[in-house]
């Protein structure tokens, strides 16, 4: 228990806790402005450790990042064994940790061992990494402070994306079974399955193999050129926003491009052109291009999903495997999408609350199962049975040709997804293996179905809490009155539908609004954010109306 009574006092001599603030383990771990994570990280720099020895010395991950908010935010997240988000029993616990008084800190990580039979003698082993923002060496050191107290074996990767930490972890809990654990690894895993998938196809049809990548300021800008070096002449990439001149995530990135609907500055859209754009950590991918009306067109989440679920549809099919494919959506899926899944792919979806951690979790039900947000963010997992069902299929004998090679094509995606987490780069290889195999420009993938028009506002208020819902965030259920409101507005236009949640990564009550046209997806966004206002505490200025 010495290193717990030490944990207490270097915590209170070198990383006191300075703000009064409650800070939640959010969607995504802790995000705030960086000033008033110091103690944070070093708490978690405690708990990662507590984390390792819980599970027996397994290797447990840290991220420090705040992903697409702003660069001044910064956050840090725990990330478990097999390379997914941390437990949400734990989540608790770090939250315990992270809000006591410097006093206190000793206390809480002894009850905590005590609650959780936690055998100290246990050698803790981390991982962990940073992304570009200014802030997030100087908290690297609170988290090395917090990891050094617990006498904790730990790798500093520096500076990584987000997914590439995820994977990280894996590969050391699997023994370099599911990759090498360094970037060189990364790298040639994932070019290797790609340059594969790409085999002797040539460029047919409407695909050009060139596109244009905006990598939001952030990590995922040098990271993709890293990429690059790995992929020989299979595809060629123009990178902006690459770090040297914007801030991160300033009017760029995954997040602005989805929110605002346009393209981000820094890169001028041509008629023509292919685009995707990564968000700050490079863990979300969206797509875009302008139309022959040179209207801005936006592929998310909901487009990448449905393409990625209908190639594999299309595999599993070709290899006779008997594989219960599942799609996974947020309350943010476009209701086009899910129509399209419904109607057109037959394949079933389901619908889960917000934060990657939820889809992950719904997704590893099915033996393949897809999930995205329609942000961008999400992958492809593979169950155990599937990969071994299609490892079986390519070794044996007597198979017809033609199911053994879709069997192999499966066995390189499974290469080429990055399975823990939503993974920018990975996500932009298997999105051109698609188009590739199918010879289609962005805009014949565009064409599968129409988005409705949507719109998302952001309403501050004093106490985001007060915005309770269920039936994975569709309804709200507090404050008393505002789902009624929000009802009786959706009535009024045609195909519509709205919510409303608290943010889990920024102080924000978020709305969402879809319905059959532009103007009236606006009109119904604002009045629902009106409403927000009024009835949940909104404070500053009252919302206006969208202006485009
Ligand atoms: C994180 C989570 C996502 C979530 C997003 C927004 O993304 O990983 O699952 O959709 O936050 O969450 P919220 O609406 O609760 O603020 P990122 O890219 O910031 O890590």
């Amino acid at each position: 228990m010495e290193v717990v009574k030490d944990a207490g006092k270097v915590g209170k001599e070198k990383h006191p806790r300075k703000v009064d603030t409650w800070l939640n383990y959010g969607t995504a771990g802790f995000r705030a402005r960086a000033e008033l994570l110091d103690h944070v990280l070093y708490r978690i720099g405690l708990l990662a450790a507590l984390r390792s020895k819980s599970k027996g010395g397994v290797t447990i991950g840290v991220m420090i990042t705040a992903s697409h908010n702003p660069e001044c935010d910064n956050g840090v997240k725990l990330v478990d064994p097999a390379g997914e988000m941390l437990e949400a029993s734990w989540e608790k616990h770090a939250a315990h940790l992270a809000n006591v008084n410097d006093a206190d800190v000793s206390e809480c990580l002894k009850s905590l061992i005590a609650a959780l039979a936690i055998d100290l003698t246990i050698q803790p082993n981390i991982v962990f990494a940073r992304d570009t923002r200014p802030s997030s060496e100087v908290l690297a050191q609170s988290l090395r402070d917090g990891l050094d107290v617990m006498q904790t074996h730990y790798t500093d990767y520096g500076v990584l994306t987000t997914p590439q930490l995820h994977y990280m972890v894996r590969c050391h809990n699997t023994k370099g079974q599911y990759g090498e654990a360094t970037e060189d690894g990364y790298y040639k895993k994932l070019s290797t399955a790609f340059i594969n998938l790409r085999g002797q196809k040539s460029v047919s049809g409407h695909y050009q193999p060139h596109i244009c990548i905006d990598g939001a300021n952030g990590v995922g800008a040098l990271k993709m050129a890293q990429m690059m070096t790995y992929l020989k002449e299979t595809i060629t990439v123009d990178v902006y926003n690459d770090g040297k001149q914007g801030k991160l995530n300033d009017q760029c990135g995954a997040d602005y491009v989805k929110i605002q609907q346009m393209a981000p500055q820094g890169l001028t859209l041509g008629l023509g052109m292919r685009c995707a754009s990564f968000d700050g950590d490079a863990d979300r991918i969206v797509f875009y291009y302008l139309d022959q009306g040179e209207k801005f067109c936006l592929l998310d989440g909901d487009k990448i999903a449905t393409l990625i679920a209908g190639y594999l549809k299309e595999l599993v099919t070709q290899s006779g495997l008997d594989l219960d494919l599942g799609l996974v959506q947020t309350a943010y899926a476009n209701g086009s999408s899910t129509r399209f899944i419904n109607n057109k792919l037959h394949v079933p979806v389901a619908c889960v609350p917000t934060g990657v951690k939820h889809l992950h979790q719904r997704a590893l039900q099915f033996d393949i199962g897809v999930y995205f947000e329609a942000n961008g963010h999400g992958t492809v997992l593979f169950s155990e049975k599937a990969e071994k069902k299609v490892k079986e299929l390519i070794i044996g004998t007597g198979v017809p040709e033609d199911q053994r090679l879709a069997a192999l094509r499966l066995s390189a995606v499974i290469d080429l997804i990055n399975q823990t987490v939503g993974d920018a780069v990975s996500d932009l290889l298997l999105v051109e293996t698609v188009l590739l195999d199918k010879g289609w420009s962005i805009a014949d993938w565009n064409a599968a179905y129409t988005d409705l028009p949507n719109r998302q506002l952001k309403v501050k208020v004093k106490d985001r809490t007060v915005i309770q819902t269920t039936d994975a965030e569709r309804r709200a259920t507090a404050p008393a009155g505002l789902q009624t409101e929000i009802d009786n507005l959706v009535a009024l236009y045609n195909e519509a539908r709205a919510f409303v949640r608290p943010s889990g990564t920024e102080d924000i009550v978020r709305i969402y609004a879809e319905a059959d046209t532009r103007t009236n997806a606006d009109k119904l966004a604002y009045e629902v954010s009106v409403q927000v206002y009024q009835l949940a505490g909104g404070i500053g200025k009252m919302p206006t109306p969208p202006t485009s």
